[in-house]
């Protein structure tokens, strides 16, 4: 495969999950992005569903780009109630010739920052464990990190883990501040966006009509049950961290401080607004446009039919 060398070098690091699913395949196949390497998180479900939900999402519908696995995580985390024992709602992964690369996620990132001769950008959808590993153990290249879109935390302090913390926040709280302790270009996608721009099932599986991947969705789907956002609604929370990074002019960026609770209450997590504050964290200017534009790049097959 011909690779996109001019687009922004990435690397995505990732849970799946269903919202996770549609973010990856948000992200293939873009001519703004250059997605060097996905590794999978512990995060949703366990490291060994999402690995194998990451394989082969990212080989069937990304191309030929590298998997592996990153670390186990500390939480004995579970969102299996949301996106169904596999991670991804009803769909069965069938038998497959895919296989990761054999380094570790964290290895592997670090070898991707050490051959790039530009400043690599990072996508985490999961809680952070892979990226604090990478920062704490190779922090001679964390100039090399561009910046870092993460969905993760809240901006005012409530949770969806706990009345007190987002999910992935909450999984590994201490990932979440070392990351934050060092200095990276963090851009926030809180947990509210999910809600904001949350997507019908049925005009997703409208739109996916005819191509493989929204074959794949209308399993998906039903296996999928999401309170939060409703009957018959899935909340992209980890869209936003790649639309944003696609179509920034669809968001506001705002300038922020950001604080994590690792200890009284985990995960805890505020984004207060300060021009200085060295972060920042994404409000969304008109959710119409956005959720179009989700739509157009979840599916640019079908634009081009
Ligand atoms: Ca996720």
């Amino acid at each position: 495969m011909l690779k996109n060398r001019r687009g922004i070098p990435l690397i995505i690091d990732t849970d799946p999950g269903v919202d996770d699913l549609l973010a990856l395949k948000t992200a293939f196949h873009k001519p703004e992005l250059d997605l060097r390497l996905v590794v999978a998180a512990a995060g949703n479900v366990s490291l060994e569903k999402t690995g194998a939900n990451a394989l082969f999402i990212t080989k069937t519908f990304g191309g030929d780009i590298p998997v592996a696995k990153g670390l186990p995580g500390p939480a004995a985390a579970d969102a299996s109630s949301v996106h169904g024992k596999s991670g991804i709602g009803g769909f069965v992964l069938p038998e497959h010739g895919f296989s990761f690369s054999e380094e570790n996620g964290v290895d592997a990132m670090a070898r991707v920052l050490r051959e790039s001769e530009r400043p690599v950008t990072f996508v985490t959808l999961g809680p952070m464990t892979d990226l604090a590993s990478l920062v704490t153990r190779y922090s001679g290249l964390i100039p090399k990190i561009g910046a870092v879109y993460a969905m993760i935390g809240s901006r005012d302090g409530t949770g969806n883990m706990t009345p007190f913390a987002e999910f992935n926040a909450w999984c590994d709280p201490d990932a979440l501040r070392t990351v934050v302790s060092r200095g990276l270009k963090l851009v926030f996608a809180p947990m509210h966006l999910g809600r904001e721009a949350k997507l019908s099932v049925d005009g997703l599986l409208r739109a996916g009509e005819g191509c493989a991947f929204g074959e794949m969705l209308r399993d998906v789907f039903r296996g999928y049950h999401d309170e939060a956002a409703g009957e018959g609604y899935v909340a992209v929370y980890d869209s936003h961290a790649v639309m944003a990074l696609l179509r920034p002019e669809l968001y506001d960026f705002i300038p922020c401080r950001a604080r994590v609770d690792a200890d009284r209450l985990p995960g805890q997590t505020f984004f207060e607004e300060d021009p200085a504050g060295g972060f920042f964290t994404l409000e969304i200017r008109d959710g119409d446009a956005l959720k179009k534009a989700m739509l157009d790049c979840l599916f640019p097959e079908k634009r081009k039919s």
